[in-house]
C-alpha cells in the first residue's frame, strides 16, 4: 500500500492460510456440501436474480439481512466448525456466523458495497477466506476514487478490520476471463442489535 497516503482502515492478505491440499479439500466439501441458495432482490421496480449462490450458517442467534430479507443461519457443519476455529485462532477474534458465496463463472459477481451494516458494530473484524479459482477484489475509496486490485487466490485469508468500512467499498467484478468455480467464506460477528 501506498506510505504517503493514511490508508483509512486495515488489510492483512495471508496468501495460501490453507496449503493446495487442505483447501482442494475444503473446497469440494463446501462445494457439495453447503446449502447453496439462488436469492432474488427486488431492484428498480423488478425481482432479479444475485449473480451468484450463497447460504448463511453461524449460531441461533445470528440473524443477518441481505439481499433485503432477514436469514436465519444454518446450523455450523463440522468443516464449517473446523476452519471457523482455526481462522479465530490466527485473527484471536471470535465469530457467531459464515456468509458463504458461490461464484460459479466469470459472470458471477459481487457489487460494490461496506460491510458497515449496524450488526456488525462500529469497526468490524471480517475474515475472508477464499477458495477455488481466484478473482479479483477491488476496493474502492469513498472520497479519493482510489481503487486497489488485490488478487483472492485458492487457499487465501484477507482480513478486513479497523475503519476499513467507513472508507472503503468492495466489489469482484465480473470477468470475460473464462473462470471455474471459487467460493468465499465471510466470518462475522454479529451484535444484537
Ligand atoms: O467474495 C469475496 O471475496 C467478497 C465477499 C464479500 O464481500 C461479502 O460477502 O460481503
Ligand atoms: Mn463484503
Amino acid at each position: 500500500m501506498n506510505n504517503q497516503v493514511p490508508f483509512d482502515g486495515e488489510l492483512y492478505l495471508i496468501k495460501q492460510f490453507y496449503s493446495l491440499l487442505e483447501s482442494d479439500l475444503l473446497f469440494t466439501a463446501f462445494e457439495t456440501g453447503l446449502a447453496w441458495q439462488e436469492e432474488t432482490i427486488f431492484i428498480f421496480g423488478k425481482w432479479v436474480k444475485v449473480p451468484r449462490l450463497m447460504c448463511w450458517y453461524g449460531d441461533p442467534d445470528a440473524i443477518y439481512q441481505y439481499s433485503g430479507v432477514k436469514h436465519q443461519p444454518k446450523p455450523w457443519s463440522a468443516a464449517l466448525q473446523s476452519v471457523r476455529e482455526t481462522v479465530e485462532q490466527q485473527c484471536q477474534w471470535s465469530f457467531n456466523s459464515v456468509l458463504a458465496n458461490l461464484y460459479r463463472h466469470g459472470q458471477d459477481s459481487m457489487g460494490c458495497h461496506a460491510d458497515d451494516e449496524k450488526e456488525l458494530g462500529h469497526n468490524p473484524l471480517i475474515a475472508s477466506l477464499s477458495l477455488g479459482d481466484e478473482r479479483l477484489f477491488k476496493l474502492h475509496h469513498k472520497k479519493s476514487k482510489e481503487i486497489v486490485d488485490i488478487t483472492l487466490g485458492h487457499g487465501d485469508l484477507l482480513i478486513m478490520v479497523g475503519s476499513l468500512q467507513h472508507h472503503w467499498r468492495h466489489s469482484i467484478p465480473k470477468t470475460k476471463r473464462l473462470k471455474t468455480p471459487r467460493i468465499n467464506l465471510t466470518f462475522r460477528k454479529i451484535l444484537s442489535v
